[in-house]
């Protein structure tokens, strides 16, 4: 077992910064729940679907080409997420909740491991495996396994499909919007494991650039949204968000 790095110290002008903040927003991405064992998005294009691109694969169009096949790989992944834990970067940002007047988490990831951390509130801005609904009526369901794949909808007989939002289709408005709003009133924006390259998520920390928000980035490499951020921390999220817990609390 390799001992983990030591986090890299948090400058003492961030500690300050959020020591001061009225109005913290967290953005998540895949990176955060990469120590629990989740594949990345870009781990995925190397991994076990290396020859399904999820760009190509989470779409309606593939849904309407290959429905059993988009069914299958969404229930491999959500069998995949359903066997792994929270890591101490989901749970340091639960923590973080209440070390703030205001709070906003809001995730691009659909594994609810924020949720299982024990985060109060969470914005889903693409949806969740835990999910499933019907493609044609939009009802909610409950089977997820059936004989048939994908399974029917027991109200109009349409497919079932998991409750996540595809490239090309909008984010769930009422989300949208709470997440622009908070990003539009942060004090500091910490994007987390996050490549930034989707929209409109990844223009959440523009909105709060543009009023002014500290940018905070915890990410291991670097990003588009590096240039942009106030503060760039070059590292695991599971190592460096417990480090930013004890040292605000120790301050
Ligand atoms: C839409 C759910 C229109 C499903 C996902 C301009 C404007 C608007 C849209 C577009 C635009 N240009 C292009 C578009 C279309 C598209 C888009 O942005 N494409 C990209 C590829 C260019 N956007 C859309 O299609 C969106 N819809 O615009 O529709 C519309 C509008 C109104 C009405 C109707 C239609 C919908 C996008 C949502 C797609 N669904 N997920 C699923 O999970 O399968 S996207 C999915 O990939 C994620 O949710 C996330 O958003 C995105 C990227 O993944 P990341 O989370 O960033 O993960 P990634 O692997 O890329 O990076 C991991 C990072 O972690 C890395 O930086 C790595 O260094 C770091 N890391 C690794 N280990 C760690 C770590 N960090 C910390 N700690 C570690 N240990
Ligand atoms: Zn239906």
């Amino acid at each position: 077992m390799t001992r983990p790095r030591p986090a890299p110290p948090i400058p003492s002008d961030l500690v300050e910064a959020l020591q001061s903040a009225e109005r913290v927003v967290v953005m998540t991405g895949a990176g955060v729940s990469a120590e629990s064992g989740v594949p990345t998005f870009r781990d995925a294009l190397t991994g076990l679907w290396a020859k399904y691109d999820p760009r190509e694969l989470g779409t309606p169009e593939a849904f309407a080409r290959q429905p059993q096949l988009v069914w299958d790989w969404f229930a491999w992944r959500r069998e995949l997420v359903e066997g792994v834990k929270p890591n101490a970067g989901h749970r340091a940002l639960a923590e973080l909740a209440s070390r703030f007047p205001s709070f906003t988490l809001m995730t691009q990831n659909v594994d609810s491991l924020h949720q299982q951390a024990g985060s109060p509130e969470v914005l889903e801005l693409h949806g969740s495996l835990s999910r499933v609904r019907c493609h044609a009526c939009n009802r909610p369901a409950e089977t997820f396994d059936s004989e048939e794949r994908p399974p029917r909808c027991e109200a109009c007989g349409g497919l079932l499909r998991p409750d996540v939002v595809w490239f090309g289709e909008g984010l769930p408005a009422d989300v949208l919007e709470r997440a622009t709003q908070a990003s539009s009133e942060a004090d500091v924006f910490l994007s987390i494991g996050t490549s930034s390259v989707v929209y409109p998520a990844a223009a959440l920390s523009e909105v709060a650039i543009r009023v002014g928000a500290l940018l905070v980035e915890i990410n291991p490499d670097p990003t588009p949204m590096t240039p942009l951020a106030d503060y760039a921390l070059a590292g695991p999220s599971g190592i460096i968000l417990p480090a930013l817990v004890a040292t605000l609390d120790a301050a």
